[in-house]
This record gives structure tokens, sequence and C-alpha cells, in this order.
């Protein structure tokens, strides 16, 4: 395996040209390498940004998700922001930053902005990244490899696999913890992190869902839709950057509250979910040369020559 010049811990972080040219050879906190031999460059990644009030990190935010090398859509929803975001967003689309932006009249919470995210993706995955910087988009290559290998139509980044976080309030991991534990005891499935963002989702299974909850509802709800559609679920470590109230954090108690009635009736009431059967062969590979997506990373390698 060949490593970034420096490589990461050595502090020192690797430009994007690097980045691309070794192919994400590199992890950043697993031993384990990236397959470059999977088809990098003809996936895109829709990636859906639910946006309420965040008008101090929403555009460091988005540069963040353009420098990742990966083919992407970015679809912004501004949730009724009243904090100058509104203002802030139609530049950062002119500039290039969005590829979509939906702006909400008022306030309807974060699940009815992904809805709407949602319905506007046309990549082959879609992924949800919110926009207060608590989590980092150079981890969509690692979300999206078992997708793109084949073993996964849905993956979850989980805070609590070992993942560098910030150290911060206990009892909200334990809060954490207890709704997922509640979750799995619905579901059946053993994840560790339910009501995390980083939910990355093949696109055609998502629009397939049946999805209602306007606010945070929306994490157990897509899990219990997901696991009713006997989807195959992955679960990976990334890191965590949580901020405090002081920061801007919003969720508080009512919203754990509110979870545990949406994680007995999503898992308890109907509609029924149909199983997911995934095409033979997935929509990135579909015909023989399928287009490669220009821009995508062994592209811009080629451009640049091989590795040395
Ligand atoms: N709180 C809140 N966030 C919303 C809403 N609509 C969209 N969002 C966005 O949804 C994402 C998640 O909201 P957060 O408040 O960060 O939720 P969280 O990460 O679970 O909790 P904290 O960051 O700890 O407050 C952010 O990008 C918000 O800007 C809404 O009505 N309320
Ligand atoms: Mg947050």
């Amino acid at each position: 395996m060949r490593s970034f010049p420096g490589g990461y811990g050595s502090g020192q972080v690797p430009s994007n040209e690097e980045y691309v040219m070794h192919g994400f050879e590199e992890r950043r906190f697993r031993p384990l390498a990236v397959d470059t031999d999977l088809p990098w460059d003809r996936i895109r990644l829709s990636v859906v940004v639910p946006v309420f009030n965040e008008a101090r990190t929403v555009e460091e935010l988005l540069r963040q998700v353009r420098s990742v090398p990966l083919a992407l859509e970015v679809i912004v929803v501004d949730d009724g922001s009243t904090d100058g975001t509104r203002d802030i967003l139609p530049g950062l689309a002119e500039n290039g930053l969005i590829d979509h932006l939906v702006m909400h009249e008022v306030n309807r919470g974060k699940g009815a902005a992904l809805r709407t995210g949602f319905a506007h993706a046309t990549g082959h995955v879609v992924v949800v990244q919110d926009a207060d910087m608590e989590y980092d988009p150079r981890e969509f290559p690692l979300l999206l490899e078992p997708i793109l290998s084949g073993k996964a139509d849905a993956v979850y980044g989980s805070r609590f696999l070992g993942g560098p976080h910030r150290v911060l309030f206990f009892w909200h991991s334990v809060g954490n913890r207890f709704l997922t534990l509640l979750s799995n005891m619905f579901t059946d499935v053993n994840l560790t992190d339910m009501e995390t963002c980083y939910k990355m989702v093949r696109r055609e299974l998502l629009q397939s869902l049946p999805l209602s909850a306007d606010r945070f509802g929306i994490e157990p709800e897509l899990t219990a839709r997901l696991a009713q559609a006997q989807a195959r679920i992955y679960e990976l470590p990334i890191s965590y950057n949580g901020r405090s109230y002081a920061e801007g954090k919003k969720i508080g108690w009512k919203d754990g509250v509110s979870a545990l009635w949406c994680i007995v009736k999503y898992n308890v009431f109907p509609p029924a979910v149909p199983e997911w059967r995934p095409p033979k062969v997935p929509a990135w590979q579909e015909g023989d040369g399928a287009a490669k997506i220009v821009g995508a990373p062994a592209d811009r390698a080629q451009q640049q020559g091989p590795p040395s």
C-alpha cells in the first residue's frame, strides 16, 4: 500500500490531488485500503444537505463537500432559516457549490427537508450531510465502498465504533445508545448508532421507501423502513466533531422523548414496505461501457499521470 506524503496522523493533510492520485489508498483510521479496482469513476453521489440556521458553517461545509474526489450532485434544502442563511445560499449556488437549491418558506423540520432533498436526487447513491460540520465529508469514499462493491444497499457511519470523536455530553451518548437499542429490538438489526446523520442509501431503494416524519423522527423511520425492506445495511466507524450548545447545538431532551414514540410508530404501524430486490446489475455498471463520469477520480488521476 502506498502512503500519502506525510500520511494521516503526521499532521500533514494530503491535498485533493494527492488524495485522487493515490486512489484512496490511505485510510484515516483503518489500516485497510479502499479497493482501487472498484468503478469509482462511474458512480454519482447525491449529497442532501438539510440547513436550518447554519449561517456560520454552511459555506465552509459545502467547500469541504466539493473537495471530495467523487462525482457529486449537491442538493441543499433550506428549512425556513431566519439567521441570514437564506441570503448566503443563492450566491453559493451561483459559485457552483450547490447544484440544486430548494427553499422551504417556513421551518418544517429535518425530516421534511430530507424528503424534499431525496425527491430531487438523481445520483446512484444518496447521502445525508448535516450543515453544522460535525461530520467529515472526506469519509464519503469509505462509506461508499460497501455499496460500490455490491455488498450493501445502505451504509451507516457510526459514532460509536471507535473513530476519533470530540469528547462531549455523556448523557447524550447514553440516550443515543438507548434509542439505538430500542430501535434494534424492533427492527432486529444490530446497529450501534441509529441516530447518525451519515446514512448512505442506493437512490432507487431510498425513493421507494414510504417516509413521512417531518422532524428528527426521520432517523428511526428511515432505519425501520430499511430493515422492513430487508436492505443489506453496513456500518462503519466515522469521526465525529460534536458541538456544544454555545456552538449551536439544537437537539434536546424533548427530541429524545419524541424519538421513543417514533421508534414504536414506524416499526409497528403500516404501511408495509415491500422487500427490496437490488437489480442484478447496478445502475452504475449498466451497459458495456457505462459512460464514465467526467471529473471523477480516475479521469483526474489519469490527467495528472500515474502515482509515483
Ligand atoms: N434542529 C433542526 N435542524 C434542522 C431543521 N431542519 C433542518 N435541519 C438541519 O438538519 C441538520 C441536523 O440538525 P442538528 O440540529 O444539527 O441535529 P443533530 O446533529 O442531531 O443535533 P445537534 O447538532 O446536537 O443539535 C442540520 O444540518 C440542521 O441545519 C430543523 O427544523 N431543526
Ligand atoms: Mg448536528
